[in-house]
């Protein structure tokens, strides 16, 4: 079964979004296959955003991603779905700044800063694999 990983952040749960995010998901036909409410500690943040090291906003990223509880997801499609799973959950989320996602995505219709998009979702099947990895290793 394809598996991808979804990230509910701070600004998410803070804003009571969590609700809403995951019922899109499942309203799209995909599954929770597990979730977690948890503090991203700074060095498994860093891991997972470790392409981004050393880009002007690393920092604020980190700042960002471990300030408060976030929502750990994944996320689990059909075999026979004619598109990848992490596809499918990136067009739901909609393009990485707000302000210019389209209206009916997450990013789109809640968000309004490129700092405080709300969600994360894998962008390859190898990145899914890594992320679950992180995340949800050996338990
Ligand atoms: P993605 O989340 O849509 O895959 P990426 O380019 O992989 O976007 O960036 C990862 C995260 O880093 C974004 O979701 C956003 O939180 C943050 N980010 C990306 N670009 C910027 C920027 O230009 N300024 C501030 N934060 C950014
Ligand atoms: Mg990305």
């Amino acid at each position: 079964m394809a598996h991808t990983f979804v990230i509910c952040k701070p600004d998410a749960v803070e804003r009571g979004l969590v609700g809403e995010i995951i019922s899109r998901i499942e309203r799209k036909g995909l599954n929770i296959k597990r979730a977690e409410l948890r503090l991203i500690d700074r060095e498994t943040a860093a891991l997972h955003y470790m392409e981004h090291d050393g880009k002007p906003f690393f920092e604020g990223l980190l700042n960002f991603i471990t300030r408060s509880p976030a929502m750990l997801l994944q996320v689990e499609g059909s075999d026979d779905a004619g598109d990848d799973i992490f596809a499918v959950v990136r067009n739901l989320m909609g393009s990485t700044n707000p302000a210019t996602a389209a209206p009916g995505t997450i990013r789109g219709d809640f968000g309004l800063l490129v700092t405080e998009n709300l969600v994360h979702g894998s962008d390859s099947v190898e990145s899914a694999a890594r992320e679950i990895g992180i995340f949800f290793q050996a338990n």
